[in-house]
């Protein structure tokens, strides 16, 4: 990234985002534009002057497609939190919703919902929220002008919902966005709860967008799985969620709008993972020292300053800047205690490898304790020195400052390697090359610290039993095709009925084969949380932070995964989908339904 450009080079690389960003305002998805043959079919912009940056340049002797952003100075400003304001949680609604939400859909009233809720008054809300998208301005860092974003009230990242097991939830999504979207990003929206277990009709799912004026509203049952099946009433508290997330999915667009800044977090307690340090798992006390870390990274216009969109670019976007809670490279001030961080990476297309750095002693690898694989505590905490982060994987870490001496510095270092959108090369950067994403510095008074020392804690939940007998068993190839991201040769496309029916309460196992050598592909599933059972047929070792629940698997180069499910309680339709969201929006996702009676596809 610290290469040297001709200015005749820059010249080009301006014009060619500048015509992108026209295409771009005429908001065509790719697939459109394939079609009106503005693209190749290996995916890039026709070579015609001025539209591709490539063109001048046929042999890439320049690996950067993207304009550079402006020059930055690390660590000026303090990390976004619940406890300064940088972070917001939302409150519920003071005064009933009016109009009061219903089973069936209120259209008549601008509702965009299209299906009944299924558990409305099954598992009757307690807490309303009303949420809109529109338009709002955050700082990224001050040497860049205020950012012009899309976000749930307006902010990046978005409130953060504190949900509570047993609560049932309902949120009132309101589109507010304005037509005019800047240079990217369209305003039709539908909010995905990241591994929630939710009714199809509030899962956000892709095809479920709805228009500006519209509004949608999501039932949050917040029950454990299991609950109308296996394990009635009350669900398997071996399925407890802890961090999730929300985030736009409309069918083709998911990557522009939430770069644009629709995400947040959603956090769940219950009687364990309580929040308060002095009872249950005796994990660090919310907020003040249990703080989410929202991961992005992103290019900004060297011209306006704002953040910059690359549609032209068919691998996967890298930013060159990496945000934390919304802040390029911010420091944050700490006691001597320990702390519980939920990492979450948003992407849209960079994998992370982090690492805590001592910049005065880098050969130390330095211990933290890793408690969570995405949504879900691990049966107990792993201690590692780092932790590998595809797009939308989580991972909840505690880090013990008190091992520190006061006024210590330390670094969150992504030491991974990736130059393009594909996937990482391999490599690692040693200790203190790689990027510093956040610094931690030690110079808070020390503090009680009521929380379990994590090398003490033998158990959090167990693992639900594997053992059952699959139903069926689904292989899914993961493609390159005409330029585009395919699933067992097929595009998602919502104009097709789903591409299979899987039983409702039935196991499943799937294989997810990826038969490239250059990609990598961040998995996602919809609604129910898998474990891999074998990774290239290696059953996953006892101890390793796989070895638990997870909604995002790691499909890299030439492997294959093998995952046991349940899918339980609700009907209706889900979707599995790469999570690098270019390639979720070009098309690589594969729709599928849940029913009284399931199909028996191997190759869906
Ligand atoms: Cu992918």
């Amino acid at each position: 990234m610290s290469e040297k450009l001709s200015k005749t080079r820059l010249k080009e690389i301006e014009n060619a985002a500048k015509n992108r960003r026209e295409i771009i305002a005429a908001r065509l998805s790719r697939r459109e534009m394939l079609k009106m043959g503005l693209l190749t079919s290996a995916g890039m912009l026709v070579p015609v002057r001025g539209l591709s940056a490539r063109w001048a340049d046929p042999l890439k002797t320049t690996p950067l497609d993207n304009p550079i952003s402006p020059p930055t100075t690390p660590f000026l400003e303090e990390l976004p939190t619940h406890m300064n304001g940088g972070m917001v949680i939302k409150s519920p609604e003071a005064v009933p919703l009016n109009p009061a939400p219903t089973v069936a859909p209120n259209t008549a009233a601008g509702e965009g919902r299209t299906r009944n809720h299924q558990a409305l008054t099954l598992y009757p809300p307690v807490d309303f929220y009303r949420v809109s998208q529109q338009q709002g301005t955050y700082v990224a860092h001050p040497q860049l002008p205020p950012q012009t974003i899309w976000g749930f009230d307006g902010r990046f990242p978005g409130p953060t919902y504190v949900a509570r097991y047993g609560r049932p939830v309902l949120i009132r999504n309101i589109n507010n966005l304005p037509i005019n979207n800047g240079g990217f990003g369209v305003p039709s929206v539908t909010t995905h709860l990241h591994n929630g277990h939710t009714p199809s009709e509030s899962d956000g799912y892709p095809c479920d967008f709805f228009e500006r004026g519209q509004w949608y509203d999501q039932h949050y049952p917040n029950i454990l799985a299991g609950a109308r099946s296996t394990h009635q009433p009350n669900g398997d508290l071996n399925e407890a969620l802890s961090t999730l997330w929300y985030h736009d999915h409309r069918v083709d667009f998911t990557a522009q709008n939430v770069y644009k800044g629709l995400a947040g977090f959603y956090l769940l307690f219950n009687h364990l993972d309580t929040g308060d340090e002095t009872t249950g798992f005796r994990l660090p006390k919310f907020p003040e020292f249990d703080i989410p870390l929202m991961i992005a990274d992103k290019v900004y216009d060297p011209q306006t300053g704002q953040a910059f969109f690359d549609l032209a670019n068919f691998d996967g976007i890298l930013g060159d800047k990496t945000l934390v809670n919304g802040k390029i490279q911010p420091f944050f001030s700490v006691h001597p205690r320990r702390y519980r961080f939920r990492i979450l990476n948003t992407g849209p297309s960079r994998f992370v490898d982090l690492y805590l750095t001592n910049p005065n002693n880098l050969n130390t690898a330095i211990p933290m304790w890793q408690i969570s694989s995405d949504g879900n505590l691990l049966p107990k905490p792993v201690q590692i020195t780092h932790t590998v982060l595809s797009v939308a994987e989580r991972a909840d870490i505690i880090i013990d400052f008190s091992q520190f001496a006061p006024g210590t510095v330390v670094y969150l270092e992504n030491r991974m390697e990736q130059t393009d959108g594909r996937g990482p090369t391999g490599d690692t950067f040693p200790a203190g090359a790689g990027t510093y994403l956040l610094k931690f510095i030690v110079d808070k008074p020390p503090v009680a610290d009521g929380s379990a020392n994590p090398a003490t804690i033998t158990s959090f939940y167990g693992l639900p039993s594997t053992t059952a007998q699959p139903r069926v068993t689904r292989t899914f190839k993961l493609e390159r095709k005409n330029g585009m991201w395919a699933i067992n040769g097929q595009f998602a496309t919502c104009l097709a009925p789903p591409r299979f029916k899987i039983q409702r309460n039935s196991v499943e196992r799937w294989i997810l084969q990826n038969n490239s050598g250059g990609w990598e592909h961040p998995m996602h599933i919809h609604f129910e949380e898998f474990q891999i059972l074998k990774r290239n047929g290696v059953a996953i070792p006892n101890g390793s932070v796989e070895k638990g629940r997870k909604d995002v698997v790691r499909v890299g180069r030439n492997q294959v995964v093998e995952l046991f499910f349940r899918f339980r309680d609700f009907d209706g339709l889900y979707a599995m989908h790469c999570h690098n969201s270019i390639h979720e929006d070009h098309a690589m996702m594969v729709l599928f339904e849940i029913a009284a009676q399931g199909d028996l596809k191997t190759e869906p």
